[in-house]
């Protein structure tokens, strides 16, 4: 409890004085091997315990609504920094950015006007936006999430439903939601080598996502064995230690020119 409360003055503290960082993560075309866009994952600079990762204080982050105007500056430093690199790479391969966002994020008013705006200002097109939500905001089944949601998405902004598998939802349900993307659970692909049940799972999801029209990203992909059964299986895209952990944004250019031809 205490602690919670240390935590909770730290985190108002390092919002204000902008103590965050952002790394990212490639998102890449599994069978070409190339990056198509990025995760952005927030870290915390804390002065004494050095780089601290989200596990950690998105929690508290949400219960004490600190989350809004530290998921405020992600929305806008996402943009400004894949802006930089859309202006520096040929069209055909700028990345997209892919932001995770809370419930509390999509429940403030205004939300859709802030992600419009951002847009605006940093010049990204929103086709170069992702959002990422998870699962479980969407068995809470707010009219006002999904009012939200729908409005994005019309404006060309790609939603994605994170950690896929682990929640309640339903494939066939998600279709009648404004949903583009499918991320599965890492944990399905972790457990895909080593057992056959949860191969069939992910097969299952892939080729059921795919037929509804939902393009599916499968995380956590860490040897070549985990992209290769998925490719066998149709799975178009995926993110992993197998072709890189979280970077940061210098990084990020160095390990493009890497694996470009
Ligand atoms: O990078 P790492 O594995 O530590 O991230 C852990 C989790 O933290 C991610 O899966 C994601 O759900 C969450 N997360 C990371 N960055 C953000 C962010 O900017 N906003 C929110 N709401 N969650 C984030
Ligand atoms: O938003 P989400 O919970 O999906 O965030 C992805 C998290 O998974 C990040 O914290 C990232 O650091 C982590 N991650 C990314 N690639 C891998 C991987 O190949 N294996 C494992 N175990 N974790 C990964
Ligand atoms: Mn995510
Ligand atoms: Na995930």
């Amino acid at each position: 409890m205490v602690e919670r409360l240390e935590l909770r003055s730290a985190l108002d503290h390092a919002v204000n004085e902008g103590h965050f960082l952002l790394h990212y993560q490639p998102i890449v075309d599994l069978a070409a091997g190339t990056p198509v866009g990025f995760e952005a994952l927030v870290r915390w600079h804390h002065p004494k315990r050095g780089v601290i990762t989200p596990d950690q204080f998105i929690e508290v982050a949400e219960e004490s609504g600190l989350i809004v105007p530290m998921g405020r500056w992600v929305l806008e430093e996402a943009l400004r920094t894949v802006a930089e690199w859309r202006r520096i790479l040929p069209p055909e391969l700028a990345p997209y950015v892919s932001v995770n966002v809370s419930v509390r994020q999509f429940r403030e008013n205004g939300f859709v006007d802030q992600v419009r705006n951002a847009l605006q200002h940093t010049g990204v097109p929103p086709q170069g936006l992702m959002l990422e939500i998870t699962e479980t905001m969407l068995v809470k089944d707010d009219e006002q999430v999904w009012t939200n949601l729908a409005t994005l998405r019309d404006l060309g902004i790609r939603i994605a439903i994170d950690d896929f598998g682990t929640g309640y939802s339903s494939l066939g349900y998600l279709r009648q939601r404004p949903i583009d993307v499918v991320k599965i659970d890492k944990t399905f692909i972790d457990d895909m080598i080593t057992s056959h049940q949860p191969l069939a799972l992910v097969t299952g999801i892939v080729s059921l996502a795919q037929s509804l029209g939902l393009i599916v990203v499968a995380e956590g992909i860490e040897s070549p064995t985990h992209r290769e059964l998925l490719v066998r299986m149709g799975c178009p895209f995926g993110q992993g230690y197998l072709f890189s952990s979280p970077l940061g944004p210098t990084e990020v250019l160095a390990w493009m020119r890497g694996v470009q031809p």
